[in-house]
């Protein structure tokens, strides 16, 4: 039986976006309705592009509507063809894009901690039709980017990273949008850092910019030359406007998600058969999301009945990212979708819960999370 633990009287969902006072918004906008601008390239797109650029520590950066319209341009503006080796294990943007590209995504498999793509698996994927590798920091857990960089090298392999949910993550003090050739950020609502909708690439090369800043704009070079067969990726004034308000308010919202994850960590890791994301020294968090893997053995339920019964608690966690994409209807037919090329995706994608993760949770809320959690663990034994 289930201590006397009530359901919260509200829903608590798995994020909340974070909104600024509207009147923060409003004032900021007035400059927008004054210019009479509000897409193609801004006062307010070019000052948050700037301010990106400073913040993520990187050399090149481009504005987007969305990250995924931002990693199909990634691909086209490295010409990518063919193969391009992936991670099942993630949203379905990721393969998705490369579809789009008319590439062919080949599934490699997951290191069983990190849960990202796992670089000693990825020479056996690669034929001579590959022609890149697209990885995910996978709740923002940075992927091994040296052996993948060592990989790439070796085979004269592209690398695109896709960083959805890695903003202000770091390795070793440098910023992980230094990494691979190109790294797309997404900055939905649901991120830390958001736009509403939206996205960057950034990019040590800056010889790219001009390339993928006309393929994000149909190719259009001015009123009489459209030199490429581009698409519409711009970042509007008001997202803009949103974006610039947002990071301001984006290190006491680290310092909200901090003391939470601190908390999550002490009261979770002490349940067995709790299994919490591995600590990797040098690595700066990105805050973003808070997973955990259930294993059904020691915990006495399994993933799937934990989240059924949290809801009960009014607790709507996510089974991020189940199903794989392996499994999908339109990659299951692939060579490399075979569950015997990914036991460890087919093991983790049963395994992970995704809890609330989110500054105005507040301590006493993600407390309490932990309390119930307990007391369905016990209530099985
Ligand atoms: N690559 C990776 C690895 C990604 O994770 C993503 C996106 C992408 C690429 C593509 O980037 P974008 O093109 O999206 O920029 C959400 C997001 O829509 C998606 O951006 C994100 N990854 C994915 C992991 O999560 P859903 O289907 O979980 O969204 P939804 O609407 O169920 O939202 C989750 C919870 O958040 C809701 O239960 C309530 C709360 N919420 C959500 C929204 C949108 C709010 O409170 N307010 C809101 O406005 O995909």
């Amino acid at each position: 039986m289930h201590k006397k633990l009530k359901p919260f009287e509200e829903p608590i969902f798995v994020t909340k976006p974070l909104l600024p006072d509207l009147n923060d918004i409003l004032n900021k906008l007035k400059e927008v309705w004054n210019a009479q601008l509000l897409t193609n390239n801004g006062t307010q797109h070019r000052i948050l592009e700037e301010k990106l650029k400073h913040f993520l520590g990187v050399p090149a950066i481009s504005l987007f509507n969305n990250g995924t319209t931002a990693l199909m341009v990634a691909c086209k503006s490295l010409g990518i063809t063919g193969d391009v080796i992936t991670t099942p294990f993630t949203f379905a943007a990721t393969p998705h894009i490369l579809t789009w590209n008319t590439l062919n995504p080949v599934f490699c498999d997951i290191d069983p901690l990190t849960m990202n793509i796992d670089p000693n698996k990825i020479e056996s994927m690669i034929t001579p039709q590959t022609t890149a590798i697209l990885a995910v920091h996978v709740f923002g857990t940075p992927c091994d980017v040296y052996k993948i960089q060592e990989i790439a090298n070796q085979y004269k392999l592209k690398i695109i990273y896709d960083a959805a949910h890695a903003f202000n993550l770091k390795i070793n003090g440098e910023n992980i949008g230094n990494f691979g050739d190109i790294t797309m950020f997404s900055f939905h609502a649901t991120k830390l850092f958001h736009t509403a909708e939206g996205g960057a690439l950034t990019y040590r090369d800056k010889s790219l910019t001009t390339r993928i800043n006309l393929m994000k704009n149909f190719g259009i070079k001015n009123e009489e030359e459209v030199i490429l067969p581009g698409i519409n990726g711009k970042m509007n004034e008001i997202q803009a406007v949103l974006g610039l308000v947002v990071l301001e308010m984006i290190e006491e919202e680290r310092r909200k998600r901090e003391q939470i994850r601190t908390l999550y960590w002490e009261r979770l890791n002490e349940i067995e058969g709790i299994s919490l994301l591995p600590e990797i020294p040098g690595v700066q968090s990105s805050l973003q999301y808070f997973p955990i893997r259930i294993n059904k053995e020691i915990f006495g339920i399994s993933r799937d009945d934990l989240y059924e019964e949290l809801k009960t608690f009014n607790i709507f966690t996510r089974k991020y990212f189940y199903p794989l994409c392996s499994d999908f209807p339109c990659y299951r037919n692939l060579p490399s979708a075979s569950p015997h090329n990914l036991p460890n995706s087919q093991q983790v994608v049963n395994e992970v819960l995704v809890l609330p993760f989110y500054g105005g949770l507040g301590l006493e809320k993600a407390s309490s999370i932990c309390e119930i959690i307990k007391s369905i663990k016990e209530s099985k034994f």
